[in-house]
């Protein structure tokens, strides 16, 4: 028996005796164990202290069951030593309150970031693969250069993306110059997280799906490529575009490992469009988790059936838990997807 775990196996798309299942945002409002510690410490501190990192995601590990912890940590922090004023309001979200809307904003965005000012991140990942039994998989993670420059352009969340796509669409060449210094600071960010231990990497691509497959093409796929290709050889790379499966054609052309899949469109026409050579992950609506058991566990069944013996089938959400989801619901989900046994017929 070897205790190598089963996300690693399944990403290089070998025989698993199950899928492998982990949960977007599995470690977050929803556990009550994260609002105790949310009571004494605010978030950024939070993520500026790795052993309280650790503690919470291996607390949530270990309650739900799953087979890989992704580090507790955020996509934004990076933007600070780019030169972003970066805070959290309660119950508004992230703001940026410097955000990047002209060319003279430029010259504060530094064309390599100090990566002493994210050493918080590398120690997270260490100490979470020290506290994580080690049949479960660590994740490192980051936010893909669209994602992150439409925090860095909106000045924080949006619904529209307006003021991104306008700035891509009527200024090219400025946003060429943000998109280039993003890949360079996340490709540093993975880079330390790799050698810090981390077994896999996620690239959360939350908010590309605004874009039409031309527009995706253009602005925001080839800077993906970019870090892919940085990462390469590395460690495996599940890249996760939400929002917008008419992306999928392009998202299938890029050099990850695994591609994550959201809940808009059936995961067997998803493995069809992809092809056989990634892994695959995802594809639960989380609003799922909202319902009753049964439901759950019908809806979990529909996805194992029509995928769970696929090569390189990872199960997961088609995007984050949902603050308001009953943490025994997610625990149920886990527990269907552990009883699913890729041999029986
Ligand atoms: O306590 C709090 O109020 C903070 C809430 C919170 C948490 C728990 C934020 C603020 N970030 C996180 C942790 C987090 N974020 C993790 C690790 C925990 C885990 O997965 O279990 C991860 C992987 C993320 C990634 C993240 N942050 C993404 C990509 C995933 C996705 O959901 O699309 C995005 C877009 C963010 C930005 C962000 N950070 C926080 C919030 C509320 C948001 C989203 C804001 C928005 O909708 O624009």
């Amino acid at each position: 028996m070897t205790d190598e775990p089963l996300l690693l196996r399944a990403l290089r798309l070998e025989p698993v005796p199950r899928p492998p299942v982990w949960l977007m945002r599995q470690a977050g409002r929803y556990m009550a164990e994260y609002r105790a510690v949310r009571e004494r410490v605010s978030f950024l501190e939070l993520c500026r202290t790795p052993g309280l990192c650790a503690r919470v995601m291996a607390d949530a590990v270990d309650r739900l069951g799953v087979d890989a912890a992704i580090i507790f940590s955020d996509i934004l922090p990076i933007l600070v030593p780019l030169g972003f004023d970066l805070d959290y309001l309660p119950g508004d979200g992230p703001v940026i309150r410097n955000p990047f809307r002209a060319k003279e904003d430029l010259a504060r965005v530094p064309e390599t970031i100090d990566t002493g000012r994210i050493s918080y991140i590398f120690e997270t990942v260490a100490e979470t693969r020290r506290t994580v039994p080690k049949e479960k998989a660590v994740i490192g993670f980051a936010g893909a250069p669209f994602t992150l420059a439409s925090y860095a352009v909106e000045g924080g969340s949006s619904r529209l993306f307006a003021r991104t796509k306008t700035l891509m669409r009527t200024d090219p060449e400025l946003w060429s110059r943000l998109m280039d210094r993003l890949v360079d600071a996340v490709t540093q960010s993975l880079l330390g997280q790799a050698a810090a231990g981390a077994d896999a990497l996620q690239v959360f691509d939350s908010w590309a799906g605004a874009l039409t497959p031309d527009e995706y093409r253009k602005f925001a796929a080839p800077y993906t490529e970019r870090l892919l290709a940085r990462l390469a050889g590395k460690v495996p790379v599940i890249y996760f575009c939400a929002g917008n499966p008419a992306l999928l054609p392009e998202t299938a052309r890029l050099s990850a490992a695994c591609l994550g899949i959201d809940w808009r469109i059936p995961i067997s026409e998803a493995c069809r469009i992809v092809g056989p050579k990634f892994a695959v992950q995802g594809n639960l609506d989380p609003t799922v988790l909202l319902a009753d058991k049964q439901t759950i566990r019908a809806e979990a069944g529909r996805i194992l059936d029509a995928v769970g013996r696929r090569p390189g089938f990872i199960f997961n959400l088609g995007h984050g838990v949902l603050k308001e989801t009953p943490v025994e619901h997610a625990v149920e989900l886990v527990r269907a997807v552990r009883e699913f046994a890729v041999s029986s017929s």
